[in-house]
């Protein structure tokens, strides 16, 4: 996988009858996974992320409700997701800028390649934007 933000669908088994079980085989992620978390109950007038991580690598999946993504790479490259399936997932690689707004009822659970570190976030944007070029 490319250093470059991108949609990834994962397998959906099941059918509208029955209901359906989507899956990540650690084959199939394009990092080794170190751990796992979910964030809820947003309110939709509050916007997350406004940081890049020196290091980090993540895939964010709505597992309920929707999500925009905004994403910027080092070198000014923009670009807006919607997260609206529990089969979609967005790979967000290190250095890239991200912004998101929730639906009411999104949950977000975020595939995380390290451990938590302050010391791995960049939250100022200026400083973000230094590191292009
Ligand atoms: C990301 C996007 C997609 C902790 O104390 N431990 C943790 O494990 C985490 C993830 C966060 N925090 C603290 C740090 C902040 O004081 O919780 C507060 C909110 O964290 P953050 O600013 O990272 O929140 P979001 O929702 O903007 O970002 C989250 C992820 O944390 C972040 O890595 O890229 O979702």
């Amino acid at each position: 996988m490319g250093l470059v933000p991108k949609i990834i669908s994962f397998p959906k088994i099941g059918n509208s009858s029955l209901g359906y079980i989507s899956l990540a085989e650690k084959e199939s992620l394009p990092f080794q996974v170190n751990r796992i978390y979910w964030t809820y109950y947003t309110p939709e007038s509050v916007e997350r992320g406004g940081h890049s991580h020196l290091e980090l690598q993540q895939i964010l999946v709505a597992v309920a409700g929707q999500i925009t993504v905004k994403t910027e790479m080092p070198g000014g490259h923009k670009q807006i997701f919607l997260l609206d399936s529990p089969d979609k997932g967005l790979y967000i690689p290190r250095l890239c800028w991200r912004e998101m707004k929730y639906t009411h009822n999104a949950v977000q659970i975020c595939i995380a390649s390290l451990a938590y570190s302050e010391d791995d976030y960049i939250r100022n944007y200026d400083e973000f934007l230094k590191l292009k070029g």
